[in-house]
């Protein structure tokens, strides 16, 4: 018996990360919106990366300048660029700006993250590592000038999943990092969105979101894992 063969051409490729997992979108209004992807990347592969991020990112705890006081900034972080870029800046502190080559996982991570935005062409990264659960970043908006007007900002999520706010920016004053002791009032509520950000979870704010928005990751007294979370961003 005589077996035919047929060529199949294979797709290199035939279910690359972030394809066809559903997203849901968030509209918030005035031309902000917020994307969500729950199963981004197959939980495995997150968990290969948080290691690696976890072991091979040189963390460091600056020391922050927040209302003229001094604190330490309440998480770990490292900050990626290309280069040519201007410097990041912000409370007082100017992060050492690392080299993508430096960490080639991050490579992957961003390719896979310009797949699943059409258009979009990220060029830097700031790096977070939350211990546990007293860690957190306090109400904030990422509205530096070197972001541009409306700016697309893609935050993906390893390890410990955590909660994040968003609430709509308190009017005339602008905003810094805020203590974690300045938490939600129900009254506001119609203008609050909360997600739960699980491991391998893609979340994008997008429009007028840093503008008219401001949001946070709170302290959780019950959490004790570590949280990894990587926010990709396009300087002009
Ligand atoms: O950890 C997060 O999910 C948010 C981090 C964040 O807002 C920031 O780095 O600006
Ligand atoms: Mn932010």
């Amino acid at each position: 018996m005589s077996l035919k063969l047929k060529a199949v051409t294979e797709p290199a490729d035939p279910n690359p990360i972030g394809s066809a997992v559903k997203r849901e979108t968030v509209d918030l209004g005035n031309g902000s919106d917020i994307v969500y992807i729950r199963r981004f990347l197959p939980s495995n592969q997150a968990w290969t990366w948080f290691h690696y991020l976890d072991k091979e990112i040189p963390w460091t705890r600056p020391t922050l300048r927040v209302f003229g006081r001094s604190c330490v900034q309440p998480r770990d972080t490292c900050y990626v660029a290309s280069p040519g870029l201007p410097d990041l800046i912000y409370s007082g502190y100017q992060p050492p700006a690392y080299s993508w080559d430096d960490f080639p996982p991050l490579k992957e991570i961003l390719d896979a993250v310009h797949k699943a935005l059409p258009g979009s062409s990220f060029n830097s990264l700031l790096l977070n590592r939350y211990k546990g659960g007293n860690d957190y970043v306090g109400w904030h908006s990422d509205d530096e000038k070197l972001y541009g007007l409306t700016p697309e900002i893609a935050s993906v999520s390893f390890g410990c999943e955590r909660e994040f706010f968003l609430k709509k920016r308190p009017k005339g004053r602008k905003h810094v990092e805020e203590p974690a002791s300045k938490r939600l009032k129900m009254s506001d509520h119609a203008a609050q969105h909360s997600f739960t950000l699980k491991h391998g979870s893609l979340l994008v704010m997008r429009g007028n979101t840093q503008r008219d928005w401001i949001h946070s990751v709170p302290k959780r007294a019950k959490v004790e894992a570590a949280r990894i979370n990587l926010t990709f961003r396009h300087v002009l």
